[in-house]
């Protein structure tokens, strides 16, 4: 609907109706890997073509793992990072971003890609922190140096120093490490004032992320899951789509009178 064109003027009246409608309503969206994978970016439990079927989640998404080996950390989130400038956002991150102008959208996302702003949603919260950011790991510096190319994953890089002699992390949240406040705060508080949740491309299995959906239900809000998968969420799910996010997010608000019933 939102990024469907040229029905003349019944669409015009229908779309002011629905604007008229949804203004006042606030949809909450909470978003996974699932929603970047049309978009060429792999999903991370992806048996073939996730980014876990080739290295140990917790060996190079962990806190330890980065004490233990941060050559081999560093070397891997370098390739994300320069994996990330070839791709776009899709027709999923761009109907999400469409929806602001019918209604209050926030986006919780456990995602460290920026599709959901290069597609234009404005109110985005990263749980798990962004590969656009970098930090020291003793005294919390930011670092802006220039990062070397990576085409193709390699072993090991050894990770830049800052002047406190600390090395240069992505700050991203990794297994073990406590989510940023404010983007943990900014997402319950999206989920309590939401009239409905979108939960998609997301296996729900990593926590807190995966209670945020919980609360909804808990708060009797409407919870809509969209994912060509079953996941542990689907049964308690108000509706549970066995779609992509490309394909269904651009009609799904106009489905939602049907899908509620
Ligand atoms: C913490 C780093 C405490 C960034 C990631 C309660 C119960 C059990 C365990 C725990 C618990 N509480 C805490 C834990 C431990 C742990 C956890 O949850 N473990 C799980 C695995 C059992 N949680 C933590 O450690 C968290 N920290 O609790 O700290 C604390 C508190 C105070 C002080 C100190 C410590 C931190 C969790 C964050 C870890 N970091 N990543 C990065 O490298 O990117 S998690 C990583 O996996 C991702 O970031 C993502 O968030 C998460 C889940 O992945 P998904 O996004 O869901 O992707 P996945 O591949 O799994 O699924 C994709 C889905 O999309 C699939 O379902 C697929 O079907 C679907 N799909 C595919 N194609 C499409 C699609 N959907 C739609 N359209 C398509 N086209
Ligand atoms: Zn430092």
């Amino acid at each position: 609907m939102l990024v469907t064109s040229g029905m003349g003027a019944g669409l015009g009246g229908r779309r002011d109706g629905l604007r008229a409608s949804l203004v006042s309503v606030q949809v909450t969206v909470l978003s996974g890997a699932g929603i970047s994978a049309e978009s060429g970016v792999p999903t991370f439990r992806d048996v073939e073509t996730g980014l876990w079927a080739k290295v140990d989640p917790y060996e190079i998404s962990s806190a330890e793992g980065w004490r233990a080996h941060p050559d081999k950390v560093w070397a891997w989130y370098l390739w994300r990072h320069y994996m990330m400038q070839s791709v776009e956002p899709n027709n999923g991150h761009r109907a999400v971003a469409a929806w602001q102008d019918y209604a209050d959208v926030h986006v919780v996302t456990q995602n460290v890609d920026n599709l959901h702003e290069r597609a234009g949603s404005k109110n985005v919260y990263h749980l798990h922190g962004s590969l656009f950011e970098f930090r020291c790991d003793r005294c919390d510096d930011a670092y802006g140096g220039v990062l070397p190319a990576m085409p193709e994953p390699v072993e090991i890089v050894d990770p830049p120093r800052c002047p406190c002699d600390g090395l240069i992390r992505p700050n991203v949240v990794w297994f073990g490490e406590a989510l940023p406040d404010d983007a943990w705060q900014n997402s319950v508080e999206a989920v309590n004032n939401a009239d409905v949740v979108v939960v998609v491309g997301t296996s729900s299995i990593v926590y807190p992320a995966a209670g945020l959906p919980e609360l909804a239900l808990a708060n009797g809000t409407v919870v809509v899951e969209v994912n060509p998968e079953r996941t542990p969420l689907s049964n308690a799910a108000t509706v549970s789509l066995r779609e992509t996010a490309a394909g269904a997010l651009p009609g799904l608000l106009q489905r939602l009178p049907a899908l509620l019933g």
